[in-house]
């Protein structure tokens, strides 16, 4: 008989026979999971994230108890400084021929992990969770000067089948039905009200440990919404494919007022702790349309997300890891502002993607990355500041899917590795995808003075820092001849007001 192996499973390894748990027989493979001080701490989590993984992880360990399994557990009160301590102390209470963990997700684990001295061997073992492996990832991007998540998503539909006809074309003609999908937020539809999971007694202790034991970290436990188990994951998923899927696509880019999730998933906590199956999501979604319960351009848009971005972005991350987090191309290095940490700013649009970050660690994709990140972006925040911040504020943030999507598509940092061009934008921008210009004390058709947007000022200076190295692409032509187009004197303005404006919104 093989003897037994002690697996370790993580925080964001919740996943039923998946990797390590693929072949581990019920008493003998005893498994270790624990709440550690190191993994709590290691940025200033929101405390949605600590209490929906401690909760989800001891609801885990009562599933694979009822399945049989030996699972030694140790609490938060237990103490433990880290998960390599939490390994120590299970070994003394099992004899083991090897400790077994899937890959972790984040680089600063993995390295650690590689230093442990057990006196049985550490494997580690690939995590198959996704719908690409890093091996397949790098041979698709080995000789590219740029990586597109265009063509990669293509090579993973017809990977994968999801949404193509028989002849390997792609259903309804068209690879991708973007331009369908950018509608601006006018109050059009009534925004489904969202039904929260049940929260049980396990739920209630996590959420009083939270509050004891992390009680300057942002987070408003009042309003725990969360699941903590696959099947209220699950459930929550069903609610959005039939409620909110078919409005998915179309306003996908819009600013609500009137809601912090409109018609977006809310799953990716979800997937990226593996309460949910990527691709069993995908395949529901398509089959919703294949029923006609959506249209193709919800399906798509909503597949495109999982199949084509998330893939894309772990694929970039375990390409150019660690060095990528180091990369700072447009040299941006203003401290953060501390209003990033209250929310404190009259600009509505940025007030309110940050209470709601603040307050339940969820912002949908268009307030991450040009309300949140265009501003950082534009004003030039330190990038490490910047990353740092994005990895503590949300639910879902790891660092595999949080740094690309913050240093390379948000904030520009590498280079054009990611995104052929910044993602920068004027107040015209936010006034197109929503309504939140109408409750602002500033106007979007201002550039300079009292009453001006920001983003105006600051777009236009940030075009003028950069002109040299913008010239050189074609797709910031346009932003750049109608930044040039502008009297000396205009500009010159702009100039004197964007400085102003910085040196009393994000002082150096
Ligand atoms: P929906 O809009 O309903 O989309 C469906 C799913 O598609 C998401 O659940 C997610 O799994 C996937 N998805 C969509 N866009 C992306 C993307 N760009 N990268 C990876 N997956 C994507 N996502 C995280 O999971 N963790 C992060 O830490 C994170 N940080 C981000 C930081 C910035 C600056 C930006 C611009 C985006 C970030 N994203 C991150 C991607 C995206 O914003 C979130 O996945 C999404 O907002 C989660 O909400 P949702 O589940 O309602 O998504
Ligand atoms: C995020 C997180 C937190 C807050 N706490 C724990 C923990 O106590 N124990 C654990 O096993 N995992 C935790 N995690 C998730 C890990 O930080 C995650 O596995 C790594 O960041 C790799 O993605």
């Amino acid at each position: 008989m093989t003897k037994p192996r002690l697996i370790l499973i993580l925080g964001d390894q919740l996943t039923a026979d998946r990797g390590a748990l693929v072949d581990a027989v019920p008493g003998r493979d005893p498994i270790v999971m624990a709440e550690v001080h190191s993994e709590a701490t290691y940025v200033a989590h929101n405390k949605h994230k600590i209490a929906l993984i401690f909760s989800a992880m001891r609801h885990f360990r009562d599933a694979l108890r009822d399945r049989g399994f030996g699972v030694i557990y140790f609490e938060y009160s237990d103490g433990l400084p880290s998960l390599e301590a939490a390994v120590q102390e299970a070994l003394k209470q099992c004899d083991v021929a090897a400790v077994r963990c899937v890959e972790p997700g984040e680089h600063r684990l993995l390295s650690s992990l590689r230093q442990w001295q057990f006196d049985v061997p550490l494997e580690l073992i690939a995590d198959d969770r996704f719908m690409s492996t890093r091996e397949a990832f790098n041979t698709w991007a080995s000789g590219r000067k740029q990586l597109r998540m265009e063509y990669f998503y293509r090579v993973m539909r017809k990977q994968h089948r999801l949404l193509m006809e028989a002849d390997d074309t792609p259903a309804g003609g068209q690879w991708n039905f973007d331009a369908e999908n950018r509608r601006g937020w006018r109050a059009q539809e009534s925004i489904p009200e969202r039904p929260l999971p049940d929260t049980d007694a396990i739920t209630r202790e996590v959420l009083a440990l939270v509050e004891r034991e992390f009680p300057d970290n942002p987070g408003d436990l009042q309003r725990f919404y969360l699941a903590v188990t696959g099947e209220d994951a699950a459930a929550m998923f069903e609610w959005f494919v039939e409620h909110a899927l078919p409005h998915f696509g179309t306003y996908q880019d819009a600013l609500a007022e009137e809601s912090p999730w409109l018609f977006h998933s809310l799953v990716s906590m979800y997937l990226n702790i593996g309460l949910l199956d990527a691709e069993t999501c995908c395949r529901q979604v398509e089959q919703a349309w294949r029923d006609g319960r959506c249209e193709l351009a919800a399906a798509e848009g909503f597949i495109r997300q999982i199949l084509g971005w998330r893939e894309f972005v772990r694929g970039v991350y375990w390409l150019t890891a660690p060095e990528y987090a180091q990369q700072n191309t447009l040299a941006a290095t203003r401290p953060l502002p501390p209003w990033f940490w209250d929310g404190d700013t009259d600009m509505r649009c940025l007030q309110a993607a940050l209470v709601q970050t603040l307050d339940l660690g969820y912002a949908h994709h268009i307030q991450r990355l040009m309300v949140i990140g265009n501003f950082a972006l534009l004003a030039g925040l330190d990038v490490s500041a910047v990353c740092e911040w994005y990895l503590a504020v949300y639910v879902d943030a790891f660092e595999w899917v949080e740094l690309p999507n913050t240093l390379g598509m948000a904030l520009h940092a590498d280079g054009g590795l990611m995104a052929s061009k910044p993602y920068a934008a004027s107040g015209k921008y936010i006034q197109r995808q929503g309504n939140h210009c109408k409750q602002c004390r500033y106007n979007p058709r201002e550039t300079t003075g009292a009453r001006a947007c920001p983003y105006n000022s600051l777009y236009w200076a940030f075009l003028d820092r950069h002109e040299e190295r913008f010239a050189r692409n074609p797709r910031m032509q346009l932003a750049l001849r109608n930044w040039q187009r502008k009297p000396d004197d205009e500009r010159d303005a702009i100039r004197r007001y964007a400085g102003q404006l910085l040196a009393t919104m994000a002082p150096e």
